[in-house]
């Protein structure tokens, strides 16, 4: 067992006493939890951490996820999903297609309608504020979680309008929460190199802190695991930490695994992300994010992007969220996640309960549902 003893001789003292009375560990702490060689030691702290906001709960929602267009003018070199408009591959749904999709759920209601795409250069708000009043009234119980803050400075710039005002459009049809999406990692230089003509880290807390100041929830992503280091990582952590005190409307925060298959950024920089270790990174870093973010009340495992093993390991390594049922998803997928696209209510309990937690149904913004 790990005692006090263990994490003084791992240099992990301090963190350890902080985190056993429920203190704020600081950016030097977090580098040292990311420096700890022995990943266990860190996820029972995570899990100390996790059974005490969440006892032995396990989260999952009936969702629905809708990608509404591929279409994309930023040109992220980790995104194997954007297109060009003109270019192979590219498509628009149609508001008739997106319904169906909505729809189609065999007679039981999604929880939570995911929608996202890319930063269209010309899709206006208007067509959006129709397709949600829409939605809305085809299934008036579901939460309607759409876009990032990227696409929420893109529509202000097609719009020209300020975010606020965007937001404001948003909420009176009917949106209920933006999704966390377009986070990366915030340090500039990381994103010159990754993401150059996507929003700054500023802008994307700033919207998110704007969205909250109105009622819309959000959640917070980093995806990790390509050119960034640990101590970028910390820095990340400690700015979603800090918004939050600010702001309070981060509702889960999901590590995303860089997937390095058709983009250029593995391309160019050859042995990045899925190598020997990857999926020890994967644990340490979910089990790092739940002892930096004290104040954010749910850590998801991202089944889709993490594949399935490591989302259920990642439960017992300070995650308890495994997202849902999804039914169709193309942003992991096209860049070499391998788990699928689908899993049934009964398969995500199965796989909660085979983990040892109690499975929790849940909304969009992780109001519980009663079994049935
Ligand atoms: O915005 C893109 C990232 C995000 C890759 O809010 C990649 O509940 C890894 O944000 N490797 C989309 N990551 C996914 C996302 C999300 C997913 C599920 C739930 C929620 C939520 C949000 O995925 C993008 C980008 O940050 N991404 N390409 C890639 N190759």
């Amino acid at each position: 067992m790990f005692d006090e003893t263990y994490y003084q001789g791992l240099g992990l003292g301090g963190a350890y006493r902080k985190i056993m009375c429920a203190e704020r560990l600081s950016e030097a702490d977090g580098e040292a939890l990311f420096a700890c060689p022995d990943v266990t030691a860190l996820g029972a702290l995570a899990h100390h951490v996790r059974t005490r906001m969440h006892g032995n709960n396990a989260y999952y929602v009936r969702n629905r996820h809708i990608n509404y267009s591929n279409i994309c003018v930023n040109r992220c070199r980790f995104c194997a999903f954007r297109r060009e408009a003109d270019g192979d591959g590219a498509f628009m749904l149609s508001a008739e297609e997106i319904l169906a999709r909505v729809c189609d759920d065999q007679g039981v209601p999604f929880a939570e309608i995911h929608v996202v795409g890319g930063c269209h250069p010309e899709l206006r708000l208007a067509w959006f504020e129709e397709l949600f009043a829409e939605i809305r009234k085809a299934r008036p119980h579901a939460e309607l979680k759409a876009f990032t803050v990227t696409e929420i400075h893109n529509l202000a710039c097609i719009e020209h309008c300020s975010t606020r005002e965007v937001l404001l459009r948003l909420r009176q049809c009917g949106v209920d929460m933006l999704t966390g999406g377009g986070a990366e990692i915030f340090a500039s230089e990381i994103r010159k190199c990754i993401c150059p003509e996507k929003i700054s880290g500023d802008e994307y807390l700033r919207i998110s802190g704007e969205a909250h100041s109105l009622g819309i929830a959000s959640n917070c992503t980093m995806m990790f695991g390509h050119v960034e280091n640990f101590a970028d990582r910390v820095r990340h952590l400690c700015a979603l930490r800090e918004q939050q005190d600010k702001s309070g409307g981060f509702v889960c925060f999901i590590p995303l695994p860089y997937q390095p298959l058709h983009n250029p950024l593995a391309a160019e920089l050859p042995g990045l992300a899925g190598g020997v270790g990857a999926g020890l990174d994967r644990l340490r870093t979910i089990a790092v994010s739940r002892l930096m973010l004290d104040n954010i009340a749910h850590l998801k495992a991202y089944w889709i992007m993490l594949g399935i093993k490591c989302a259920q390991a990642a439960l017992s390594f300070g995650a308890d969220d495994l997202d849902g049922t999804i039914m169709e998803e193309h942003i992991g997928n096209m860049a070499g996640a391998g788990a699928g696209q689908a899993l049934s209510r009964a398969e995500l309990e199965d796989m909660i309960r085979r983990s040892g937690f109690t499975p929790v149904g849940r909304t969009a913004r992780f109001a519980t549902l009663r079994a049935d």
